[in-house]
């Protein structure tokens, strides 16, 4: 089922050679004016705080909590990364959690103080918590308290408490201005690892993390948001920005056919990424138009793809696709074979299909443009002289 669920992530995006490489937003919001759109803001929590409009999602009150969400379901299963910044003002509260949930409306908060306005029963989903007071190891009736000091934790279920936390980082480095970074990637070499970084530097991370785990019956789809909360000791946290993206990145190609450049038109592409030669992710078929094609993928990094168009044999080319930049890819060039079976070799069954269709052109009851190699629109013997250059030839593409 996780298989089926990746592979159905790849989606053919787009065709145009003009496409921008840009990251796919969920939104972002440089500053919190009243007019924020899909932002919702509950208890002591307000928007348009100050000169730069920041969200207020707690005031500088003793016994107060706050929440904000942005109103919108997002697929998140696959990946997400979030980027805000916040900053404390004055002294210190409990501290404040970014949440990814299911099963929450935006107008969720939960328990104070200790709570950090998330923590409460029945809810699932995912909480990072900016913890700036220690509780004591005493504190929880489990006898497992917070850890001695100031820290940050990925916790599960909803709870506060350190036992249904699944890491647990100390850090000093969180009071004033910093910038936060939460990525969770669930489709790469290794699936699913979470990481948190505050001023870029990886504060914590956990590997083989399935969110859907977490998620309410495994659903996709989850709300993100912040609570926080002030107990007897006091601060104000404001978010001064706040973005959210879907982790897929745009994958174009630029294929350039040595020979006949632009007759490929209409016909079939395979793109296939391997790893230490081992496939681990592929788009399919699709159309080819205008010598080239498109399609978005939820992972990063490097890979080798094995491209085939038409009645080329495979090619094995490099990506290294960035998840800041997204990737360009391309011109490559292909070169012009004879696999018109689209078998990923040249053999006499290619001959069959050739001589099936000779004589015949562009327009003629049973022309097969595959078995045009030479790109002039008609099956001639030119055509049979190039399947026979690359007779016997394969593919580079791993079986
Ligand atoms: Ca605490
Ligand atoms: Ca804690
Ligand atoms: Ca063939
Ligand atoms: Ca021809």
């Amino acid at each position: 089922m996780q298989s089926l669920r990746r592979a159905t992530l790849l989606t053919v995006a787009g065709l145009s050679l003009t496409h921008t490489a840009q990251a796919f937003y969920f939104f972002g919001y440089e500053s919190f004016p009243n007019s924020a759109d899909r932002l919702v803001v509950n208890n002591a929590a307000s928007k348009a705080f100050g000169p730069e409009d920041d969200l207020q999602l707690l005031p500088n009150i003793g016994d107060v909590q706050g929440s904000a969400f942005r109103d919108e379901q997002l697929d998140l299963a696959a990946g997400f990364e979030t980027r805000f910044r916040y900053e404390t003002v004055g002294g210190l509260g409990d501290g404040f959690a970014f949440l990814v949930a299911s099963d929450i409306g935006t107008d969720f908060q939960g328990g104070g103080g200790q709570d950090l306005g998330y923590s409460q029963g029945g809810a699932d989903g995912i909480a990072i918590e900016f913890d700036f007071f220690d509780n004591g190891p005493g504190f929880w009736a489990s006898g497992v308290g917070d850890p001695p000091g100031a820290h940050i934790s990925i916790q599960e279920a909803f709870s506060a408490d350190p036992v249904n936390s699944l890491a647990a980082e100390l850090s000093s480095d969180l009071f004033g201005t910093r910038e936060v970074r939460i990525r969770y990637d669930g489709y790469r070499e290794t699936p699913g690892r979470l990481e948190i970084f505050v001023d870029e530097i990886s504060q914590l991370a956990i590997d083989n993390f399935n969110l859907q785990d977490y998620l309410l019956n495994g659903n996709q789809n989850g709300l993100a948001g912040f609570t926080g909360a002030n107990g007897g000791a006091f601060g104000q946290i404001l978010i001064k920005e706040w973005s959210m993206t879907d982790f897929i990145r745009p994958i174009r190609g630029v294929v350039t056919v040595e020979g006949f450049e632009g007759n490929y038109d209409g016909m079939a592409f395979q793109c296939d990424f391997f790893r230490n030669n081992e496939f681990f992710n592929g788009v399919g078929t699709g159309l080819f138009l205008g010598n080239n094609f498109g399609f978005s993928t939820n992972w990063i990094g490097s890979a080798d793809a094995y491209i085939k168009v038409g009645p080329s044999l495979s090619q094995r080319f490099f990506i290294d696709v960035d998840q800041v930049n997204g990737f360009d890819f391309g011109p490559i060039h292909l070169s012009t074979t004879g696999d018109i079976d689209n078998d990923d070799a040249v053999t006499v069954f290619d001959y069959i299909e050739l001589s099936n269709s000779f004589d015949l052109s562009q327009g003629d009851p049973g022309y097969n443009k595959m078995a045009d190699l030479d790109g002039d629109t008609s099956i001639t013997i030119f055509d049979y002289i190039l399947l026979s250059q690359f007779f016997d030839q394969v593919g580079e593409r791993p079986q």
